[in-house]
């Protein structure tokens, strides 16, 4: 049994987050599960032993109180899960210029922040893991949110340039990327339509489901992958093969 770890988990009162944060539990971190969404957070963290906190990850004011709420209560954080993101559905033809902003402060502002925040500590404590969730749609290039997809880029692209300066403070930072996956999100949107063409793009004939990325999400995140960082786990069932 490795050590009991604090491990943060963003976006986390529902969907892959919430699926996140019950694998970490299930292995014996004590799981911080930060949402906009205060009485999703404590659902969660209440079925789990974990701490629920209310946390908008695009507010910078927001994200430093909590920095300091965490090392009051913990005086560490050894895992920093950035799953926070909204999900969109834009064609290219109504994308205005506030829609572009209103997703990158919170695909790509909130997860700087909250790096910023918490890297520190990790790399002060020589012990750290940051994984990041992209998506598929990098690889696959998938229409109807261009902005989204562009964040989800630069999630990536933050994860391999950011690996080669915090290494040497035995902290690693990776990208899980998943597929589309059966999320109270999803099913609220018009993605949900999308199952009818990724299933049969898929190795598995089934949807994804949250307590099918949370695997990798753990193991990216435990000591065994110390040896890993800079890199991008696609786990799409095998839509997207690179
Ligand atoms: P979801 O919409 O079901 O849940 C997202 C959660 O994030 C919600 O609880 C919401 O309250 C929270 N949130 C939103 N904005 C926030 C903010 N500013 N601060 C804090 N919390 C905030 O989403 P999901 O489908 O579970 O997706 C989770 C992650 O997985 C996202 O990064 C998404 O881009 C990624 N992803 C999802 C899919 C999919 O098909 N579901 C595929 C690939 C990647
Ligand atoms: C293949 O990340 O990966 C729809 C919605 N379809 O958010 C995603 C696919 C969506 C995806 C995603």
């Amino acid at each position: 049994m490795s050590e009991q770890r604090v491990a943060v988990v963003t976006g986390a009162a529902q969907g892959i987050g919430a699926g996140i944060a019950r694998e970490l539990a299930a292995e014996g971190h004590k799981v911080i599960v930060a949402d906009l969404n205060l009485a999703g957070a404590e659902k969660v963290a209440g079925e789990i032993g974990g701490v629920a906190r209310a946390l908008d990850v695009s507010d910078q004011a927001a994200v430093a109180a909590f920095a300091e709420s965490l090392i009051a209560d913990f005086g560490r954080v050894d895992i920093l899960v950035n799953n926070a993101s909204l999900v969109p559905f834009v064609p290219w033809s109504d994308l205005t210029f506030e829609e572009w902003r209103r997703i990158m402060s919170v695909n790509l502002d909130g997860m700087f922040l909250m790096t910023r925040a918490l890297c520190d500590l990790m790399t002060k404590a020589g012990y750290g893991r940051i994984v990041n969730i992209a998506s598929n749609t990098f690889m696959a290039g998938t229409p109807n949110f261009a902005h989204y997809v562009a964040s989800k880029g630069g999630s990536i692209g933050f994860v391999r340039a950011l690996a080669g300066e915090i290494g040497q403070y035995g902290v690693t930072i990776n990208a899980v990327a998943p597929g589309l996956t059966e999320t109270e999100g999803v099913l609220a949107s018009p993605h949900n339509d999308g199952f009818g063409y990724v299933l049969p793009a898929q190795a598995f004939n089934r949807k994804g489901l949250p307590s099918d990325i949370a695997p990798a999400v753990a193991f990216l995140a435990s000591e065994k992958a110390g040896w890993i960082t800079g890199q991008t786990l696609v786990v799409d069932g095998g839509h997207t093969r690179n």
